[in-house]
């Protein structure tokens, strides 16, 4: 596991996603609220794993080789390591049902983040990603991720139009918000005594809502008052050597953190790399697309079990 002795910013261990990504950013936040300083890749951990189970992330590989998947996994086995994240005090049936929650969530407003209008921004935003400490192969690799998510999500949003369901519904997305504030209204975290893996569960996805390709939802978080102030509550607990995005709830002058220019550079050589070698590239995207299901990780996969398990089909989880 993860000794308990890490130090603050020591050599910490390798967790595979983007700051972007709600899931991966609250496994990080967790680890920063226990001093632990993760290095952040774009690269996958296990190649040949990628390669039969698909880009998802996060991941954490640990100190002994092993390879975690799903932050919710994540913050089970650091509590169980000795990092307390609250599971004391949940049930595993309630823990399902928050994941379902902030799944149902996520689907809602990360559609949002490709919609038309937004396309080619959204593979900016990608180029201004970074990797934590920078790293020539991760900057390569998230040009190919940026367009694996690219075609994930217009896929999703194809659907939806083709089914009839709405794309990006801003009142759905808040009166979900609101049923967090509701949980907020009674109690200061939301798991225990102190901040758990769900107060840093739902910091990662307002993490990514305000991550700057969805700026309208500012407001819908903003008029959330008991939400709010946990979130000062909560970012007082983390150190204070990195402005968040959520920083910009607070603060509208903030400037999200950027790669530099020449990180950036580099995404964009890698990123007309990939579409030179379109053929390539379009075929291992289609090819990781088609295996995404065998993940146990990947997105609509908590919804999934649970419609089978409501089903009575066996989930094998
Ligand atoms: N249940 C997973 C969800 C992880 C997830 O949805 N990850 C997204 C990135 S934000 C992903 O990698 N999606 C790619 C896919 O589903 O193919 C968790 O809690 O970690």
């Amino acid at each position: 596991m993860i000794p308990r002795s890490i130090p603050p910013h020591a050599r910490g261990p390798l967790l595979y996603g983007v700051t972007h990504s709600p899931w991966v950013e609250g496994v990080r936040q967790a680890l920063h609220y226990h001093r632990v300083q993760p290095r952040v890749t774009s690269y996958p951990l296990d190649l040949s794993w990628a390669i039969s189970r698909g880009l998802i992330f996060p991941a954490l590989r640990l100190s002994d080789g092993q390879t975690l998947l799903d932050s919710f996994t994540i913050y089970q086995a650091l509590d169980d390591a000795g990092y307390p994240l609250g599971f004391a005090h949940i049930s595993p049936a309630e823990r399902d049902e928050a994941q379902l929650d902030l799944e149902r969530l996520f689907l809602n407003y990360a559609p949002g983040r490709c919609v038309s209008g937004r396309r080619w921004r959204f593979i900016v935003a990608w180029s201004q990603m970074r990797e934590l400490p920078f790293s020539a192969r991760g900057v390569v690799s998230r040009a190919f991720v940026s367009l694996y998510f690219w075609i994930l999500i217009r896929l999703g949003i194809a659907l939806s139009h083709r089914r009839g369901r709405p794309v990006y519904d801003l009142d759905t997305i808040e009166s979900q918000l609101h049923a967090w504030d509701d949980r907020l209204r009674t109690a200061r975290w939301l798991t225990g005594e102190t901040p758990g893996f769900l107060d840093f569960a739902l910091l990662g996805h307002l993490q990514c809502m305000t991550s700057g390709l969805t700026e309208e939802l500012l407001p819908c978080i903003r008029r959330q008052r008991h939400l709010m102030s946990w979130l000062e509550q909560l970012l007082t607990q983390l150190p204070a050597d990195e402005p968040l995005y959520v920083h910009r709830l607070l603060d509208e002058t903030l400037v999200s953190p950027r790669a530099s220019a020449g990180e950036q550079t580099l995404f964009w050589l890698a990123w007309l790399g990939w579409l030179v070698v379109w053929p390539l590239t379009g075929t291992l995207v289609l090819a990781l697309l088609l295996r995404r299901p065998r993940n146990p990780a990947h997105s609509g996969a908590v919804a999934s079990r649970a419609r089978r398990r409501s089903e009575g089909v066996p989930t094998g989880s």
